[in-house]
């Protein structure tokens, strides 16, 4: 299960090769890893499973932002559980059939709104009513919501008590802890550490600048 200790999860958008090295490296420092299109473009399947392979204690999530109708999302969560991923992410806006199918396969996330700026157009809109539609759902273990908009974390942390996981800290512009201190459980981290001279090091510094502004234990 995935609990909140460093509060990081690392988005590994790079090749397999660069995924499992930096995996292996930062195993069981940071809370969990996000795998997602750079990894299965390049080797399918079986690139999850070499990231799966290496982690003894870290959470594996795998984002290939489903969002396609029930019986399809279904097959692609069977595929994503069976190469060893821990939880999956799923886009809201497809409504609730799609996520229940998904989250009758494996622990889901839901993208409730988006960390860019167009998300405004017609993500945020539907923000509250995906929460509050996919809240009862078993199989549904939280939410995806942005940092660069901690306000749209807030409202999801008002509807739900479930777990929610914030990108947007670094390259997108939010700063280390803007979505911990809205409401969030994890940070999402993927450029700020996979591009830097030493990834470790940078994952070390922003998990700090987390804590120093962490919000009490809720
Ligand atoms: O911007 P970064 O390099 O820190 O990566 C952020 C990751 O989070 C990346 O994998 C992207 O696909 C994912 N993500 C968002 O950035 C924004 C969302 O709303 C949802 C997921």
């Amino acid at each position: 299960m995935l609990e909140p200790d460093t509060r990081l999860i690392v988005a590994l958008d790079v090749s397999p090769d660069r995924a499992v090295e930096i995996a292996e490296t930062l195993d069981g420092y940071v809370d969990g890893f996000k795998v997602g299109y750079e990894v299965v473009l390049a080797e399918g399947a079986a690139g999850i499973e070499r990231v799966a392979g290496v982690l003894e204690e870290s959470f594996l999530l795998v984002d290939l932002k489903t969002a396609d109708i029930p019986e399809i999302s279904r097959s692609i969560v069977e595929r994503v559980s069976e190469a060893g991923a821990d939880a999956t992410i799923i886009h809201g806006f497809v409504g609730p059939d799609v996520v229940e199918e998904c989250a009758r396969v494996l622990p889901v996330f839901v993208v409730a709104t988006m960390s860019h700026p167009g998300a405004r157009e017609f993500y945020d809109r539907a923000c509250q009513d995906i929460v509050k539609a996919c809240d009862d759902i078993d199989g549904v273990i939280g939410y995806v919501a942005p940092a660069t908009r901690p306000e749209r974390v807030l409202e999801v942390r008002k509807i739900t008590d479930k777990l929610i996981v914030s990108p947007g800290v670094g390259a997108q512009g939010a700063a280390p802890g803007d979505g911990v201190r809205a409401g969030a459980d994890f940070e999402i981290i993927g450029r700020a550490i996979t591009e830097a001279h030493d990834p470790i090091e940078a994952a070390k510094d922003l998990v700090r600048a987390m804590m120093t502004s962490r919000p009490a234990e809720r």
